[in-house]
């Protein structure tokens, strides 16, 4: 029984290309492993050739993928214009990892759109099970995912409807991967400080801050989120009950920096809440360490919030 038809034959074969290459497997080897001829791996990838059901099993077990991201189309149109740009000058072979990785974004954000929640959880567990690094999987692969829907969003290509259901899956693969990768003792001797994570009001994008939040108790503070629309008052009580060390605020929308401007002022009129160190970040800021008085820096990405770290324990 043969279910690959048409030109679903030269997408399969355009996929199956791509993940041996990122796997890097030659076709004699994948050949070897499904119990196929090296010419027929090469035919399957020209899309001179269809797979039985039996053989797209065990390519897609050989190859540790879901049957589907064999056969999905991910090389719509506007991919296409993205994957271009970001891959211009380079050829394919040259890409090597990089492809692998440009591909597994793609294939997130076609699962994302079509809301297909389970392959997004699949394809990040699998970065996890490979990498285990959550500050990969948070800069390279969770953010550019979330950029590039703003794109599609900001051509008309997807509705408001779709950028907050992918928000929302979003959100659970984040959560999970904080519970997968809790590290509740923390790597290093930070355990006693206490960091208040919060994205500045009105903002409504919280994932940032999310990632903030998770990666600050991977490094052994004792990190909460709050999200977003914090009432003043009560940020001011609890960051004295709690004793505070450090405030996180995020914010994505560079006209929201008056109010980290405010906050940060109020904050530092508070006689009880000195010694407390006060980091901003996001995509709303416009310079990396520029502006408002009585912060200890801004960031752009957990990169440089990880050099900030390294240097601050020194
Ligand atoms: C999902 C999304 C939404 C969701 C958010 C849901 C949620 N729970 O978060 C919803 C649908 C609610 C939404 C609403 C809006 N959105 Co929106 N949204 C996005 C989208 C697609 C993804 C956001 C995201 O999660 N990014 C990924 C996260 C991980 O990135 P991040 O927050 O920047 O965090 C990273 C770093 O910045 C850093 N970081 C963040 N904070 C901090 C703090 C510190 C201290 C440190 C060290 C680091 C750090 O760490 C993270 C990892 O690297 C973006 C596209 C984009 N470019 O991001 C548009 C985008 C941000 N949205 C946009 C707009 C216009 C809006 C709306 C105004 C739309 C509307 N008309 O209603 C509203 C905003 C209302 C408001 N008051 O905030 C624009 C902003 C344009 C601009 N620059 O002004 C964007 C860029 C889309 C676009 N291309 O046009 N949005």
């Amino acid at each position: 029984m043969f279910i690959v038809e048409g030109d679903s034959m030269s997408t399969f074969g355009q996929n199956l290309k791509y993940y041996r290459k990122c796997k890097d497997i030659n076709q004699e080897a994948l050949a070897a492993m499904v119990g196929v001829k090296q010419s027929t791996i090469a035919n399957y990838e020209n899309g001179n050739r269809k797979p039985t059901v039996d053989v797209l099993i065990k390519l897609s077990h050989s190859l540790g993928i879901t049957i589907n991201m064999l056969l999905e189309e991910n090389w719509t149109e506007d991919h296409l214009i993205i994957k271009k740009t970001r891959q211009e000058g380079k050829s394919i072979e040259a890409m090597g990892i990089d492809l692998c990785l440009e591909h597994t974004i793609l294939n997130l954000l076609n699962h994302l759109i079509n809301k297909r929640e389970e392959e997004v959880y699949l394809t990040i567990q699998n970065i996890y099970r490979d990498k285990g690094d959550l500050l990969f999987i948070f800069e390279e692969v969770i953010k550019p995912v979330m950029v590039q829907l703003g794109f599609l969003w900001e051509m008309g290509k997807i509705t408001i409807l779709d950028e907050h259901a992918a928000s929302e899956i979003m959100a659970r693969i984040i959560d999970w991967l904080a519970v997968k990768h809790s590290n509740p003792y923390g790597e290093n001797e930070k355990k006693s400080q206490t960091a208040i994570c919060l994205s500045i009001s009105p903002e409504q994008h919280t994932l940032g801050i999310k990632m903030v939040s998770i990666f600050l108790a991977d490094k052994g503070y004792r990190s909460i989120c709050l999200g977003n629309n914090v009432p003043t008052l009560s940020l001011l009580s609890q960051l004295e009950s709690l004793k505070a060390d450090m405030l996180i605020l995020s914010y994505t929308m560079p006209e929201h920096a008056d109010a980290v401007a405010n906050l940060v002022r109020v904050i530092r009129h508070e006689e009880p809440l000195k010694g407390l160190k006060i980091l901003i970040g996001g995509q709303g800021i416009s310079k990396p360490n520029a502006f408002v008085d009585g912060i200890e820096g801004a960031f752009k990405s957990l990169y440089e919030l990880d050099n900030w770290l390294n240097l601050d324990t020194k």
